[in-house]
């Protein structure tokens, strides 16, 4: 999941453009300001301030999610983002913005007893929003700490109503070539989709992302509506979803269809457990420059551990 190379998949982190790199890069091109525009710098920094639910931020934090670092910076967070639709740099937030994030809908169905699909505003509206201070680590070893505004994964559950016999939950990115260029490269396995069990969904932590940094999403973090599990690597933290089904047979996602050999469908974040590639016994804090030892669960063993103490013989971790 690294660089701008059709088998970008198959080169080393430690191969990729180094971040030091990356952000000289940004501020030369910043100081040629012509070349980004307006739409890129605005983008960077909010939502269009026609976003139908401005009115909800900054929503009330709750804090029960504590951190043991520093926020991140949304001038780093903001500017350093994985979203393959839109290209396999670190540098989408341009692309990214010209996404059309109205008209919304998402679609819930499969094993539910009423399918519906609902205006993204009405979601929006009908949610508990609150405030959450989360950690983020990406497969790739890097990672940040944000305040994520959305729902509990657990009230959307609750809202579909799902069957009896639904295991799994499965979501899905939009599909688009003519808005997402990347979606262009034939030989990934879009839609994006990635899948929790219905288990893993109903857990507290699993949060339903609309707002950061107090405002409503900015496009290249995944506007109108992500997922946050941040015990999990990065990758299951799908973007813009326009898609969510319940099923009782586990999902091929995004990343296990490319490389099951690398990813898969757990991907709980565990220090000792190398990627075939690189170590992940620590990462780096986006905007800092400094490497912290990372945690069994990404530190969120208390919440979700137990949801996988009678796993036995599943490849848990990536
Ligand atoms: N649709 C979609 N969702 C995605 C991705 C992507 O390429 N496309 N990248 C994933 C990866 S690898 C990571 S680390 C996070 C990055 O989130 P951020 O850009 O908000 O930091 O988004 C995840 N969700
Ligand atoms: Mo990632």
């Amino acid at each position: 999941m690294l660089i701008k190379n059709r088998r970008g998949w198959e080169i080393p982190e430690s191969e990729a453009t180094p971040e030091s790199a990356f952000l000289n890069r940004r501020a030369l091109m910043a100081g040629g300001a012509g070349l980004i525009g307006a739409s890129v710098i605005g983008g960077a920094q909010a939502a269009s301030p026609a976003d139908p639910t401005a009115d909800l931020y900054p929503a009330k934090r709750n804090d029960r999610y504590k951190l043991d670092r520093a926020l991140t910076d949304e001038k780093f967070s903001g500017d350093y983002n994985n979203y393959y639709e839109f290209g396999t740099s670190k540098s989408v937030t341009g692309a990214a913005a010209k996404l059309k994030t109205r008209p919304w809908t998402v679609k819930i169905d499969g094993l539910v007893d009423k399918p519906v699909e609902i205006a993204i505003d009405d979601l929006i509206r009908k949610m508990p929003l609150e405030e959450r201070l989360y950690r983020h680590r990406c497969v790739e070893a890097w990672s940040m700490a944000v305040p994520w505004t959305g729902f509990p994964l657990a009230s959307l559950v609750a809202m579909a109503s799902p069957k009896a016999d639904a295991r799994y939950i499965v979501m899905q990115t939009f599909k688009d070539p003519g808005q997402a260029p990347g979606q262009k490269q034939f030989w990934y396995p879009w839609p994006y989709t990635e899948g929790l069990t219905v288990e893993e969904a109903g857990n507290d932590l699993a949060f339903m992302v609309t707002g950061v940094y107090g405002k409503p999403l900015a496009n290249q973090f995944g506007a109108p509506l992500r997922l946050a599990v941040p015990w999990k690597y990065g990758f299951k933290s799908v973007k813009a979803i326009d898609r969510i089904t319940f099923t009782n047979e586990r999902p091929k996602t995004f990343w296990e269809a490319l490389q099951s050999s690398e990813y898969g469908f757990w991907a709980n974040v565990n220090p000792e457990v190398s990627h075939p590639r690189w170590s992940q016994a620590e990462e780096r804090v986006l905007g800092t420059g400094e490497m912290r030892p990372t945690l069994l669960f990404n530190g969120y063993g208390e919440y979700v551990a137990d949801l996988y103490k009678n796993l036995k013989g599943e490849r848990l971790w990536a």
